[in-house]
C-alpha cells in the first residue's frame, strides 16, 4: 500500500471523506484507478476483515469501512467503464440470496462495463427465481453469482438448479466468485467458471461468451425470451 497510506487509513477507519478526497486527488494525479483499487482499498478491507475475526472490529466498523470503500470507488466507477468500446456481451449478476456483500460483485460490474460487457445488476441478496426471471426477460450470455459467506455459498446451487427447472440452463454461461470459493466448488455445482477477482472475471466472462458463440453459433446474440 505504499503511496496509498492516507487512503488505506481512512477505508480502515471508515472515515468517508477523507477517503473520497484521498481517492479523487490520486485521480488527479493520475494514478492508474486499478492500482488505487489494488493498493489502498482491498488491502483496508481485508484488514478489516482480520480485525473482525480478531474481534478488534465489530460490525458497525465493518459497515463503516464498507460505507468509506463504496463511496471512493463511486468515484472510479465510471472511468473504469469509460473504457468499454464494442458490446462484448451481456451479464445479469447479483450477490445470492441470503449474501448482503456488494463491494466486490460491484468491482466486478464495474470491470466487467470497462470492458465493454452490458451489466444487468440486481444488487445483493437475489433469490434464484428473480435471476432467472430477469435471464428470461433480457436473454443475457452469463450468469454472474457472488457470494462472501460460507453459508450463502449453496444458493449459487439453489440458483442454478433454478436455471436447470426453468429449462433455461443450457442457454446460459453460469460463472461464480467471492471469497470463500473455490474452483473445486464451481465444478462441484456444475458451475461453467470460477473467477477469482475482478481482473480474472472480465477475462473468463470473455472466454464465457466465446464458448456460447461456439456452443450456439445460430443463436448468438440472442434475443429476449419474457
Ligand atoms: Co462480512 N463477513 N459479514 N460484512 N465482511 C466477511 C465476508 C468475513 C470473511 C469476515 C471475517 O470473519 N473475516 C465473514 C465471512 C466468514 C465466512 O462465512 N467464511 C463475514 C461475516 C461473518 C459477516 C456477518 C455474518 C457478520 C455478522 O453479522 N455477525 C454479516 C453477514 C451479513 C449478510 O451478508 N447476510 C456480515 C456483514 C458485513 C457488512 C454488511 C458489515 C459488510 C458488507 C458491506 C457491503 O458489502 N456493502 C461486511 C464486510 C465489509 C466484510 C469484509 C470485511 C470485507 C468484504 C469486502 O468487501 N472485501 C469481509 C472480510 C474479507 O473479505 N476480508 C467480510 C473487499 C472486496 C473487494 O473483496 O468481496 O472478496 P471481495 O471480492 C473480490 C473477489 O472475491 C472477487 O472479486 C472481487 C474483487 O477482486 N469476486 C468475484 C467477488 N464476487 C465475484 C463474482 C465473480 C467473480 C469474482 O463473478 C460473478
Amino acid at each position: 500500500m505504499s503511496g496509498f497510506g492516507e487512503l488505506y487509513e481512512a477505508v480502515l477507519g471508515g472515515n468517508k471523506q477523507v477517503a473520497v478526497e484521498s481517492t479523487q486527488r490520486a485521480l488527479d494525479d493520475g494514478v492508474d484507478p486499478q492500482i488505487i483499487i489494488d493498493n489502498g482499498m482491498i488491502p483496508a478491507m481485508a484488514e478489516a476483515g482480520r480485525r473482525f475475526e480478531n474481534e478488534e472490529f465489530y460490525v458497525p466498523e465493518l459497515l463503516l469501512a464498507a460505507r468509506a470503500m463504496k463511496a471512493a470507488l463511486a468515484l472510479i466507477r465510471p472511468l473504469l467503464a469509460e473504457g468499454g468500446a464494442d458490446r462484448a456481451g451481456s451479464v445479469v449478476l447479483g450477490t445470492v440470496k441470503g449474501d448482503l456483500h456488494d463491494i466486490g460483485k460491484n468491482l466486478v460490474a464495474a470491470m466487467l462495463e470497462g470492458a465493454g460487457f452490458e451489466v444487468i445488476d440486481l444488487g445483493t441478496d437475489v433469490e434464484p427465481e428473480r435471476f432467472v426471471e430477469v435471464l428470461k426477460e433480457t436473454g443475457a450470455d452469463i450468469l454472474g453469482l457472488s457470494a462472501l459467506l460460507t453459508v450463502t455459498k449453496p444458493a449459487m446451487k439453489d440458483t442454478i438448479d433454478a436455471l436447470e427447472e426453468a429449462g433455461i440452463r443450457d442457454e446460459v454461461k453460469v460463472m461464480v466468485g467471492g471469497a470463500p470459493l473455490t474452483a473445486g466448488y464451481a465444478d462441484e455445482i456444475q458451475a461453467d467458471a470460477f473467477a477469482d477477482n475482478a481482473s480474472s472475471a472480465v477475462r473468463v466472462a470473455q472466454e464465457l461468451v466465446a464458448d456460447l458463440a461456439r456452443d450456439q453459433p445460430g443463436n448468438r446474440p440472442r434475443q429476449p425470451v419474457g
